[in-house]
């Protein structure tokens, strides 16, 4: 059995276990199809891109020893662990020589790389000669890009064995244990937390939990300011245990989150909870204030930071790509041990909407900054601006690698078990396989999600033990109902518990009826106050003007109706269900927002205003 990302320990105060990595298989559907586009193109890309942009030959400097013209941001060598953990995914998945070999070439770069006591940073090593290590824990990312390492070293450790990128892995980390051995040093970007802790849960050494136990119990006392920026962007202005809210860089915040999560789930909780209450009351201020209707996370292109309470423009957002993809890794975390739905409704509205959004159709450009909303006339603020439309790259290319690397695992956020049996939390053409009992479950999953709200679930192999089967009914969906082996349908408005001794051929479909509804904005968020969104299941719709030709401008575009029509449209974005509004200015077409600016850019946005009798507080 090999594991995927997150593998919590025996011992583990979780209360689902993610299920074995190969033991989930998108068959085709929306993931699967993406999942394919970054195999074939994204990723082999990525390898292309490391080499054009310098990350490579920072590497090979740093392993000659070479001091002098380093290229990029920092933290380059990031980008290369990256897509190190996105290859060890998808040779996890369905081995290949060509990524065997990918994986072999950049693991001996990065090895190569190394000094002889596990320190690893080709920016220190190229430009200062390995000189000064952890002068700058503000900025200098040293233990930002260590936890990428370990990351990918777990996960090639786990699928995909490559003994020079796991031997380079416990050596940095065996380093790290010593040069902070008990000390209340802390640095900028989080992120090697959650990576000690499942290097731990890789091999048992408690060293690597101590270590990310004290990083997170150090941060909080306002050491860290400088390069303009104070504690609150780094979340260092309170103890996690002590903070209401999120603050400060988005990604930080996430990825802190999460690591304090794996503390909590391995027992570095205090004995009365304190950090798990605390990441709970977090995490419900977040998604009531601060998160968009797509999920993304962050208001403000200033330090790329959550705003105040429900500071949410649409026009200003950032949403970084990367936001929201440690978004899903706290709340996975969060699932896990606590079973809330509340978690994997978040996950799913953000995989689909804030998430998917960051990578085109074809898998070759990317969005950094996922804005809600751009005007016609829109001056980009920078490169990142999405009225350019997608880039293939970036100057600092974060998300890229990191959509990538969660593309290749995305499967292993679909379902868990628990001593009743088998939890279903994300839909989607799938087939899962979990050993139980002294057989196996094996289940068929057959839908056209997220175009279509039936799902059937049918039994392939199942142990002579009754089991339960758990089915997550969305939140977004009002009239559940479900039906085992024609009996039903029977309403399902919390969620499906069905117990029973399972046979081969039983057949449960849920049916979650996904007619296209107009949200009204919250009006506590005064830039959209008084708009609706357009919603369809879980997916956010968004007008582009590329879809008016004679039609409403968007940026005038005015709602009439709340009465919405939605059609399947083959020869649309390689086939969406589209969703036809009734404006001031004639009729109008959205789409999801997941597929936005695949036709360039152009005018776009999700919170429409509407006439004042659409709204309920009219
Ligand atoms: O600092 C490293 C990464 O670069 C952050 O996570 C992103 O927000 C970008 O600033
Ligand atoms: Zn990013």
């Amino acid at each position: 059995m090999t594991a995927g990302p997150v593998a919590p320990s025996d011992h583990a105060a979780v209360v689902l276990r993610p299920l074995a990595f190969d033991a989930v298989r998108f068959d085709g559907g929306f993931w699967g199809r993406r999942q394919q586009v970054n195999r074939e193109v994204s990723i082999p890309g990525a390898v292309q891109r490391l080499r054009e942009a310098g990350n490579l030959d920072n590497l090979r400097m740093a392993a000659e020893g070479v001091t002098g013209s380093y290229r990029g941001p920092v933290f380059m060598d990031s980008d290369v662990y990256k897509v190190l953990e996105a290859l060890a995914w998808e040779q996890g998945r369905a081995p290949a020589a060509h990524l065997v070999d990918a994986i072999g070439e950049l693991a001996a770069l990065v090895r190569s790389a190394q000094s002889p006591d596990g320190y690893l940073n080709s920016y220190v090593q190229v430009t200062r000669g390995g000189a000064d290590r952890y002068a700058d824990l503000v900025m200098g990312h040293e233990l930002y890009c260590l936890g990428h390492l370990l990351q990918a070293a777990v996960a090639a450790h786990r699928v995909s064995p490559n003994d020079e990128l796991w031997s380079a892995a416990l050596a940095a980390a065996d380093h790290l244990t010593v040069a902070f051995a008990d000390n209340d040093a802390v640095e900028g970007h989080p992120i090697v937390e959650m990576a000690l802790v499942e290097l731990y849960r890789e091999t048992g050494t408690t060293a690597y939990l101590d270590l990310a136990s004290q990083f997170v119990y150090v941060r909080g006392r306002g050491q860290l300011r400088g390069h303009g920026r104070e504690p609150s962007y780094f979340s260092d202005r309170v103890p996690v245990r002590e903070a209401t809210s999120v603050e400060g860089h988005a990604v930080r915040a996430m990825y802190l989150a999460a690591g304090a999560a794996d503390i909590v789930a391995e027992g570095r909780d205090d004995a009365s909870q304190g950090l798990a209450t605390a990441l709970r009351r977090q995490w419900q201020h977040m998604v009531r204030t601060k998160t968009y209707v797509t999920g993304g996370l962050g208001s403000r292109w200033d330090g790329e930071a959550f705003g105040d309470p429900y500071e949410l423009p649409p026009d200003r957002a950032y949403a970084e790509t990367c936001a929201a993809i440690g978004s899903v890794q706290w709340a996975w975390r969060m699932l896990l041990a606590t079973g809330d739905a509340a978690f994997a409704d978040l996950i799913e509205r953000t995989l689909f909407n804030g998430f998917a959004a960051g990578v085109s159709r074809t898998g070759d450009e990317y969005f950094y900054v996922n804005a809600l909303q751009v005007r016609a006339d829109a001056a980009p603020q920078d490169h990142r601006s999405p009225a350019l439309g997608r880039h293939g790259w970036f100057d600092v290319a974060c998300c890229p690698p990191n959509i990538m690397r969660t593309l290749a695992s995305l499967h292993s956020h679909l379902a868990t078990s628990d001593l009743s049996g088998v939890q279903i939390h994300q839909y989607g053409s799938a087939t899962i396989s979990h050993p139980w009992a002294d057989g196996t479950i094996e289940l068929r999953m057959h839908t056209d999600y997220p175009w279509s709200g039936e799902v059937t679930v049918e039994v392939r192999r199942s142990p002579d033990a009754e089991w339960t089967l758990s089915l997550r009914v969305p939140r977004w969906c009002q009239d559940a109902s479900v039906t085992v082996n024609e009996v039903g349908p029977a309403p399902a408005r919390s969620g499906v518990r069905l117990t029973r001794r399972w046979r081969y051929g039983d057949q449960v479909r849920l049916d979650l009826p996904m007619p296209p509804r107009l949200t009204e904005a919250d009006p506590h968020v005064d830039a959209v106050r008084g708009c609706v969104a357009v919603e369809r299941g879980p997916l956010v719709y968004c007008v582009e003007q590329v879809d008016q030709p004679a039609g409403p401008l968007v940026d005038d575009l005015v709602i009439t109706a709340s009465t919405l029509t939605d059609e399947w449209r083959e020869d649309l974005l390689g086939g969406v269900v589209a969703v036809h509004l009734q404006t001031r200015a004639g009729a109008a077409l959205a789409v999801p927002y997941c597929l936005w600016a695949n036709r360039g850019p152009g005018a776009m946005r999700i919170w429409l205003p509407c006439s004042p009798e659409l709204r309920r507080d009219h």
